[in-house]
């Protein structure tokens, strides 16, 4: 699929790429998108939402669509800005999304670490954290999906600045999730959280801080097998399903735990295609065929969290 101006959904872009085209979807749908700063990265990066919504001004229930929070996890970002062209494009065609966009909002962040995004374009392919610098250590970057305050520093986390899994100094220092915290906060009506991730084609739900069992454990899991099967339907990719702690790894500090944690039910961790052949170098032909999947489960949640 290509807009206006000829961007490729097909291929990996730059940051600057990405943000244009989030500025021209806003273009091409002023009634429906806009594209709204939420903060700056530690390296001075802007970083931008697109948000739709059919009821201006007024605080509607809302979605969180959160997407390359680790770097190298490039198909999320991709998937991302996909999924917000086919949010605009759909919506007034396919019932779903236009149901879905009567009642509630939608904000996408597709990079949620630019620095990260540009350090795995220019130096390291493989980067994972954030840039910042921590005091005392000349390793660079913190795990921004252990630095959220969900049983921060416990575990499935390192306090070793060199580890790829380093929760940082506290809760929120980095400058990236803190500026989410502060605009889902501020907003207070947020009902969903799904975070993209790669790789291992998993749909998860908390806890990833305790192997107990969330107190709606039950019908996230049922939500979760059902946009797992929608998913599949289109070309027969597998997803497995489960809590993060027992279906990964234990996991302190996550987003989605927070999520939770804080009244936003619906919380949901994506890792994407594949299941390690390629692993994080995803080749850039499996970009559209992994986001009209992940599209499918995306609604199939989504839906669900309109009728609830
Ligand atoms: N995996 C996730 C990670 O942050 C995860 C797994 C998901 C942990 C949800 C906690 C919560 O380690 C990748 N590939 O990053
Ligand atoms: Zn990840």
């Amino acid at each position: 699929e290509r807009s206006g101006n000829n961007f490729n959904y097909g291929a990996y872009h730059s940051l600057e790429a990405i943000y244009r085209e989030m500025d021209s979807i806003a273009g091409d749908f002023p009634d429906l998108a806009s594209r709204v700063k939420i903060g700056h990265s530690f390296e001075n990066r802007s970083m931008y939402v697109l948000k739709f919504s059919t009821a201006e001004g007024r605080r509607r229930p809302a979605i969180w669509l959160n997407a390359g929070i680790h770097s190298r996890e490039w198909i999320s970002v991709a998937t991302a800005i996909w999924t917000a062209r086919k949010i605009a494009s759909d919506y007034g065609k396919d019932p779903a999304i236009t149901s879905i966009l009567e009642k509630m909002d939608i904000f996408l962040l597709p990079v949620a670490n630019p620095d990260g995004y540009v350090y795995t374009q220019t130096q390291n392919r493989l980067w994972r954290k954030t840039r910042s610098i921590n005091p005392g250590s000349s390793c660079i970057g913190t795990d921004p999906n252990r630095n959220w305050n969900a049983s921060f520093a416990g575990e499935g986390a390192s306090g070793n600045p060199c580890s790829e899994i380093y929760h940082g100094p506290h809760a929120n220092s980095e400058v990236e999730v803190k500026s989410v915290v502060d605009f889902i906060q501020e907003h207070g009506n947020f009902k969903c959280f799904v975070d993209l991730h790669s790789y291992s084609q998993l749909l998860m739900y908390p806890y990833g801080y305790t192997v107990k069992k969330a107190p709606d454990a039950d019908e996230l899991d049922k939500v979760a097998r059902r946009a797992a099967k929608a998913l599949a339907s289109l070309s027969g990719t597998t997803y497995q399903v489960g809590p993060t702690c027992t279906t990964v790894y234990p996991a302190s500090g996550s987003s989605i735990d927070w999520a939770y944690d804080n009244g936003i039910k619906y919380a949901f961790t994506f890792e994407l295609r594949d299941t390690g052949h390629y692993g994080f170098l995803l080749p850039a032909d499996q970009i559209i065929p992994t986001a009209e999947e992940t599209w499918l489960g995306l609604k199939t949640i989504m839906k669900h969290v309109r009728d609830h």
